[in-house]
């Protein structure tokens, strides 16, 4: 007869515990040997997987083989559905310890529409489960860091405020968000700033490193100086450290206990460094005897945490041979079912094939985000630049919205409190954020380190826990870190989790040139980059009123945004507006048809809405050709039906973007026209654009590189005369 409950012997684990607090272990038999049904029931579903790709009825494996120790004992620690979850491709056990089932990891490696973790969109192993707050994951290693830290992050923020915690659903005083990697991923400098976040914010996130001694052939000497990735961590403050040995049950329990239970005691962040194998090389596409030893290989095997688990439960006397034999027979049997059941689901019917890029029922190009018609403009007041009426936006908005947050790089007014009392405030270097934090607190308004991607990262967190993260990117120049995270992440996050998740991010980004010595750094521009990217929206406005409309629009939707705010545009006279009104919105995809005309049509965006107005009147005046001007105002989606009833007035086109003119934007414009209107068309289609340069610092240099009014003259006539 096996006792219930039963001391362990603290002496029993290996690896080392000098920062482990406490000997006492309760662990009960039932949950030893739980803990060894979950261990067989990962590998077995990974050894069927395998078969099953081998079959060709899956395509692609990637299993957990060797980290199943580690995984079951973090997860007996952490409460699905109250704590938060960041896992990465071998935490199977993890995964199932904390509630899924082998079925439903076998409906997403069939691809199977009914995948709960991503409706057959990705590979296997990529966990997601909102009924657990397990949050989609991704194939990049490393990004789910910072996502954590926003996580974590939003979850105290919206503790300490009334009105967001009620908008935001749960959020639970002792949570902690788990983020799990390898330690290859910690090379991504995204681990390093998310550990400075974490450990700045003293905010609960469990990072656990899961070391199995290699990335896909790369050994971790080679990955980390020193090869310890917790000895180069051991210096953040607040950061508590635990190492193991994350092939030992034991090991890997006790310490994961100690490092949840400092992150649920509002002390910091912690760090599980656990040493684990990698038994089945890489993926199914790797072979390790490539670069590995036979000696190497062999060694260990003397460490799999299912032979070693195993005796330990005979050690212990937990259970017997036969008891554990009858329990592996029926982990197989479990398996063999839930991977027949799971063949037998129909893929997604290609139709399907496009569901889920955007937001279905709050998408920016509905009619509730036109309110154009109706806008309430205060007759009685000044005309206000594009900097003023964007900062009123963001002001109505936050009172509206209690779950709005505003944050980047000098955004805050003054990040000492002290100083806020008494200076007039920063506000961003454009000041289009001035003055938010002195009205809406420093819980909502706050600077981010100089980093980009951690802007965009913990932003993603904090989205998917319901808040509403409205950054900005100080330069466009300098948005690039954060490509990964807006390429591969944002813009991934409803496709990817078949819509459990979203990601109504707006992004603020100051762009473009024209500002007399920008120079290569503060003049660029690159919108193609970003209507390039499937499940972003993005915005160009060309002037005050069109900001006001689209940014209200950007922020009430529910897709993310790339909202391009033109520097060169910000304070001109010419563009000012009175304030519309505290619901004045613009839909995305309906452009403004900027000046009516006979003869050609202009279709244009930006800073070249006013260049093409300009040129349009002289050719008026000189030659009395009548442009047309389309302003397309959203880039993505942008307004096809606008263009196309133009065209048909005109019969000729001249597309004009700063962009440099190959693969720029326009191309694309000018590419539907030539196919979509080409009976339609009298002339070729034409392009105005930047040279292929960046550009230059001299005014010289600068003005011919950039397309200039007499440019735009120049192409007019001669469409005009085609
Ligand atoms: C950003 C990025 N670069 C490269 C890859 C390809 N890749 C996938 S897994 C992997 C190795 C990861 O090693 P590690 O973090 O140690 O995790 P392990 O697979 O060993 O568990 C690489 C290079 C990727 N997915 N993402
Ligand atoms: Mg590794």
């Amino acid at each position: 007869m096996v006792p219930d409950t039963r001391t362990l012997p603290p002496d029993a684990p290996a690896g080392d515990r000098r920062k482990v607090p406490g000997d006492g272990l309760a662990l009960t038999s039932t949950q030893l040997i739980e803990f060894y049904r979950l261990m067989v029931t990962s590998r077995g579903i990974d050894d069927r997987e395998i078969t099953l790709k081998r079959q060709n009825k899956t395509f692609f494996q990637i299993s957990s083989a060797g980290h199943e120790a580690i995984g079951v004992a973090v997860a007996a620690h952490l409460r699905p559905a109250h704590d938060w979850f960041y896992l990465y491709y071998r935490d199977r056990a993890l995964s199932l310890a904390l509630g899924q089932t082998p079925y439903e990891h076998f409906l997403q490696a069939v691809a199977a529409e009914s995948d709960p973790a991503s409706g057959g969109r990705q590979m296997p192993c990529h966990f997601c489960d909102p009924r657990l707050n397990i949050t989609s994951m991704s194939s990049p290693t490393g990004t789910q860091f910072l996502q954590a830290v926003g996580c974590a992050e939003g979850g105290r923020r919206a503790a300490g405020l009334p009105d967001m915690r009620a908008r935001v659903g749960q959020v639970e005083e002792d949570e902690i968000v788990l983020v799990s990697a390898g330690e290859g991923a910690t090379s991504e400098g995204e681990f390093w700033e998310a550990l400075n976040t974490a450990c700045t914010l003293k905010l609960p996130v469990l990072f656990l490193i899961e070391d199995n001694g290699y990335a896909i052939s790369v050994p971790v000497e080679v990955q980390t100086a020193g090869g310890s990735i917790s000895g180069l961590a051991s210096s953040f403050p607040d950061l508590f450290i635990a190492k193991c040995d994350g092939t030992d049950v034991i090991d890997s329990y006790k310490a994961s206990r100690a490092a949840v239970h400092h992150c649920r005691r509002g002390r910091g962040p912690a760090l599980v460094h656990a040493y684990t194998i990698r038994p089945y090389s890489h993926s199914m596409s790797d072979d390790e005897r490539a670069y590995r030893t036979v000696e190497e290989r062999f060694a260990e095997e003397e460490r799999d945490p299912l032979t070693r688990t195993r005796q330990l439960l005979l050690d212990l006397k937990v259970a017997t041979a036969g008891q554990l034999d009858r329990i592996e027979a029926e982990a197989q049997v479990a398996v063999r079912e839930a991977a027949t059941e799971a063949l037998g689901q129909p893929q997604p019917p290609p139709e399907r094939a496009l569901v889920n890029l955007y937001s279905e029922t709050a998408p920016p190009t509905q009619p509730q985000f036109d309110t154009e018609g109706s806008a309430a403009f205060d007759r009685g007041s000044k005309p206000l630049t594009m900097v003023d009426l964007v900062n009123r936006c963001l002001g109505d908005e936050m009172e509206r919205d209690p779950r709005i947050v505003v944050f980047g790089q000098d955004v805050a007014d003054a990040s000492r409190e002290e100083a806020l009392e008494q200076v007039q405030g920063k506000g961003g270097v454009f000041k289009v954020t001035h003055g938010l934090q002195k009205r809406f607190g420093s819980e909502r308004v706050f600077n981010s380190p100089l980093a980009e991607a951690n802007i965009v990262g913990r932003a993603i967190g904090m989205a998917a826990r319901g808040l509403r993260p409205v950054v900005e990117i100080q330069f466009f120049d300098y948005i690039w870190p954060a490509f990964m995270q807006i390429r591969n992440e944002l813009a991934t996050m409803r496709y990817r989790s078949n819509s459990a998740f979203d990601a109504p991010v707006v992004i603020r980004v100051p762009f473009g040139g024209y500002l007399t010595g920008g120079g290569i750094y503060h003049s660029q521009t690159g919108a193609s980059l970003f209507t390039h990217t499937p499940g972003l929206r993005v915005a160009l406005p060309s002037n005050a009123l069109d900001a006001s409309g689209l940014l209200r629009t950007a922020i009430r939707c529910d897709d993310p945004v790339i909202f391009l705010e033109h520097k060169h545009l910000y304070r001109q006279v010419y563009n000012k507006s009175r304030e519309p009104g505290r619901d004045f919105m613009i839909p995305f995809g309906k452009a403004r048809i900027a000046r009516e005309g006979s003869d050609l049509t202009i279709v244009t965006c930006g800073a070249l809405v006013k260049r093409s107005l300009d040129a349009a009147r002289v050719a008026s005046q000189k030659d009395g050709i009548e442009a047309e001007i389309v302003d397309l105002r959203s880039l993505s989606p942008f307004d096809m039906d606008a263009i196309a009833t133009s065209v048909r007035k005109t019969n000729r086109v001249l597309v004009a973007y700063e962009d440099g003119l190959s693969w720029g934007y326009g191309a694309e414009i000018a590419a539907r026209v030539a196919d979509q209107l080409f009976e339609w068309l009298d002339a070729p289609v034409r392009r105005i654009a930047s040279r292929d340069c960046w550009v230059a610092y001299a005014p010289q240099l600068e003005e011919v590189i950039l397309p200039q009014v007499p440019d735009v003259v120049a192409a007019i006539r001669e469409l005009a005369a085609f």
